[in-house]
């Protein structure tokens, strides 16, 4: 099946570049180049805010000589498919979270780890911008043909569930979907949970015809995904975030001249900045939207509940050491200890 949308990616690519370039595939500066980005969500996601302010850069600086082509979750493909594809080169970039990438690199399960990373937002952006850890997971990830440009922060994961969720006692029976990522399914085996993977897109029949009775997203999706809709309880309980990777094809990024490298890293750092802000202001602006079209219960846990929950999280941990090499477990440590000195202050 991927074979078969590789091929129709590749079709639409070359019909594209002959109608774009006159007929030449190569790429000359009065012709038009297009690069082709693919990301996980729908329109007016954050990762679509992204993808937008990426094209109207890249745009804006090479006077429209190059052109971004954007494709979203399910256009061309599934988020598997688009993992495949820009490994392959059929896509120049993608944007990938681990909850995608970490069946096949499971170091990426990193960010996944309960109470592991800060929770305060600027402690986050400090972590993301510093990193040593990050640089070396990076550094795997290039071993599996993604260069990572940036990893960005989407909002803290938030659960909707039919039932009132304050304890992991609570959550003993109930079927939460989850993305496929190991990580993530023993976090909520560890809550007596039921982890209940499947794709994105099916997530919200899923819980209307009750074949699950929870989800775990950010508050962004949660609204546009309408999952509320559908949901008796939200439930904020800031035990991990939603990240996500702006990769290249490393050869498509290698082959380009420096100057088109160092425009789009400075895009990159650029989209940082921009997609924090958005983040922030979305998530909180679409949680008013979500208490005004509908009576879900909004749930805030207390620190002492969260505390309860941070004490169960040594089962995934463990899980989550023993699933990678000493490299990821190295990269486990470090980003530990950086999480703790940022958020104790003492990165000066
Ligand atoms: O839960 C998911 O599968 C999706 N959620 C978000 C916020 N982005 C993409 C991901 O595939």
């Amino acid at each position: 099946m991927v074979r078969k949308k590789a091929l129709i990616l590749v079709f639409l690519m070359t019909v594209n570049i002959f109608m774009a370039s006159g007929c030449s595939s190569s790429v000359q500066a009065e012709e038009q180049t297009v690069w082709r980005l693919a990301h996980e969500e729908v329109a007016g996601g954050i990762q679509d805010l992204y993808c937008y302010e990426f094209k109207r850069l890249v745009e804006e600086k090479t006077n429209g000589e190059i052109t971004v082509e954007i494709f979203r979750d399910g256009e061309i493909g599934s988020v598997n498919d688009y993992f495949e594809f820009v490994q392959g080169g059929l896509l120049n970039f993608a944007i990938l979270n681990p909850g995608t990438t970490s069946t096949t690199i499971p170091e990426n399960n990193i960010f996944y780890n309960h109470f592991l990373l800060p929770e305060d937002e600027d402690d986050i952006k400090e972590l993301l911008r510093t990193s040593e850890a990050i640089k070396k997971l990076n550094k795997i990830n290039e071993e599996h043909e993604l260069l990572v440009l940036d990893w960005f922060f989407e909002g803290h994961n938030t659960w909707t569930a039919n039932k009132a969720i304050r304890s992991p006692e609570d959550f003993k029976g109930v079927s939460i979907r989850t993305m496929g990522s190991p990580l993530i399914v023993a976090s909520y085996q560890a809550y007596n949970a039921n982890p209940t993977p499947m794709p994105y897109m099916e997530v919200y029949s899923g819980l209307q015809l009750n074949q699950i009775d929870a989800q775990v997203n950010p508050v962004f999706a949660i609204q546009e995904m309408a999952f509320y809709e559908v949901q008796d309880y939200l439930i904020l309980g800031k035990q991990d975030g939603f990240y996500a990777s702006f990769v290249a094809n490393p050869d498509f990024f290698n082959e380009l001249d420096n100057a088109t490298q160092e425009m789009i890293k400075e895009i990159t750092l650029e989209l940082n900045d921009y997609i924090f802000e958005v983040q922030s202001e979305l998530n909180v602006e679409r949680l008013e939207m979500i208490k005004e079209a509908s009576d879900i219960e909004v749930i805030e846990l207390t620190a002492e509940e969260r505390e309860v929950f941070r004490e169960s999280t040594g089962k995934a941990r463990n899980l989550f050491l023993r699933s990678v090499g000493e490299e990821g477990k190295e990269i486990f440590k470090l980003m530990e200890e950086e999480s703790l000195n940022i958020m104790e202050g003492k990165n000066e």
